[in-house]
């Protein structure tokens, strides 16, 4: 069917072509710890790449081959800034010279639990000023099923550039997962899903370029719901575990003993570990997308809601434990000096976002502790009103009432510190098998 000078079929297949010989200009919005390692795979496969942002500190320091993301360093970075073929921008006019656009940008929650678009919003309102027939846009943010047909769509879409026809329009949930040594942008399976089959395609044919394995899903709302439901799934099982840890309290059974044999099991069961609570912005957040959009459909996400309140107790409980623990050595908490051994939302990562460890630090601080910290990720932190630099944890055990394990970094001086503390919280089970009357489990 005609439409604009150019028939659809040929705006596909000029797209289609473009993508296969590396030639089409690709264009990344957001460029955070999803967006800058998906621009930098596709520049390291040939294509010629812009990243777009709103913050001109990361555009200048990719633009000087500075990379501020974990898993992408810069020596691989730069190489590709440097021939050309990797650029960042502040300028969205550039969505004009561009025929692919990823929008990698953050979908955080309002302090009300509802999803915060604005971010989305935003970036469409630019594209949609520049973009032109034959261009190709992928959603990748995590969002409730129904944002890119219902939201995105309407906002890219004119009677010049309807979706399917002169523009197409997929979503592809990002599954990043920071610090992650084995896998990563190019070897995770990406699934996608277009608004008609021909984005779909088009959406395929552009990962399957720089990814190892794509998943093609036959709508943008299962994309977008598949990436909930893993999400969802990971927090829920976090708080069953949260909740038995807190049963095997009351009836004095070692809950990490209690996983461990169950994991034995060679099928139908996944271990989860209890821990000091929720962080980073995926697990305490994705699933909130989902009892959101549940709601407007009529259903309460019951599941969603329990598991949140749960997880959300455990910073409570480990700072009624860290009392009870310096009660049992006539220490009150007040006025004693507790030690925070690592505070990054999760192991080996350099990330405080939604961390218990601020929750912790905040309830303990409230009852009159004094807080210090330590993590070979964190140098400093801002606790509440105070400005913290992390300390040395062995001095700190030396010097401390208590030592609390909030996150388990492997490289931790964890055997010194035992040795040096009078008493050792440990969320993590880290100081799993050893036997001292030093030692407070979860
Ligand atoms: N946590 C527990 N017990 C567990 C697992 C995690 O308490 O058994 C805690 C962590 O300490 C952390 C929070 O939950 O505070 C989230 O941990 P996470 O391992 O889920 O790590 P995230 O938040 O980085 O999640 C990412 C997600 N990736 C994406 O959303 C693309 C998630 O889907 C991955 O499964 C997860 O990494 C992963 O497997 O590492």
């Amino acid at each position: 069917m005609q439409t604009t000078g150019f028939s659809t079929a040929s705006l596909a297949a000029v797209l289609a072509e473009k993508i296969r010989s590396k030639k089409a200009r690709c264009g990344v919005v957001g460029l955070g710890y999803v967006g800058l390692p998906l621009a930098v795979e596709m520049a390291g496969i040939g294509f010629e790449v812009t990243g777009l942002d709103v913050a001109a500190s990361k555009v200048d320091q990719i633009n000087s081959g500075t990379s501020y993301v974990q898993d992408v360093p810069s020596r691989h970075m730069a190489p590709l800034v440097a021939s050309g073929k990797l650029r960042a921008s502040i300028d969205f006019s550039v969505v004009a010279e561009l025929d692919t656009i990823n929008i990698c940008v953050p979908t955080p929650l309002r302090k009300t639990k509802d999803p915060d678009m604005s971010y989305i919003v935003s970036a469409c309102h630019e594209i949609a000023k520049y973009i032109r027939p034959g261009t190709l846009v992928i959603l990748e943010s995590t969002t409730y099923p129904g944002t890119t047909d219902e939201l995105v769509r309407p906002i890219l879409e004119r009677p010049d550039l309807r979706v399917g026809q002169e523009i197409f329009l997929c979503f592809s949930p990002e599954r990043v997962d920071p610090g992650n040594p084995k896998f990563n942008t190019k070897n995770i399976p990406k699934v996608v899903g277009g608004c008609t089959q021909a984005c779909t395609q088009l959406g395929m044919l552009l990962y399957e370029q720089a990814l190892d394995t794509v998943v093609p899903v036959s709508s943008t709302q299962v994309a977008e719901m598949v990436k909930l439901l893993e999400n969802t799934f990971r927090m829920i099982n976090i708080g069953l575990v949260n909740e038995l840890a807190m049963m095997c309290e009351r009836m004095e059974i070692n809950v990490w003993e209690v996983i461990d044999a169950a994991a034995t099991k060679p099928f139908g069961f996944m271990p989860f570990y209890p821990g000091p609570g929720l962080g980073g912005h995926c697990i305490p957040i994705d699933p909130f997308y989902l009892s959101w959009k549940s709601k407007q459909a009529g259903i309460e996400a019951r599941f969603i809601e329990l598991a949140g309140y749960i997880n959300g107790q455990m910073p409570h409980f480990v700072a009624d434990k860290v009392q009870n623990a310096l009660n049992e050595h006539a220490k009150p908490l007040k006025g004693s000096h507790v030690h925070l051994m690592g505070v990054a939302y999760k192991k080996d990562v350099d990330d405080v976002r939604e961390s218990p460890a601020l929750d912790i630090a905040h309830l303990l601080a409230q009852r009159g502790a004094r807080i210090s910290y330590s993590d070979p990720f964190i140098p400093a932190l801002r606790l509440d009103q105070e400005e913290l630099q992390a300390q040395d944890p062995v001095a700190m055990a030396g010097t401390s009432d208590c030592v609390v394990i909030i996150t388990n970094h492997t490289q931790m001086p964890y055997a010194e510190v035992l040795e040096k503390a009078s008493l050792v919280v440990d969320t993590r089970n880290v100081m799993k098998g050893i036997v001292s009357e030093k030692i407070v489990r979860l």
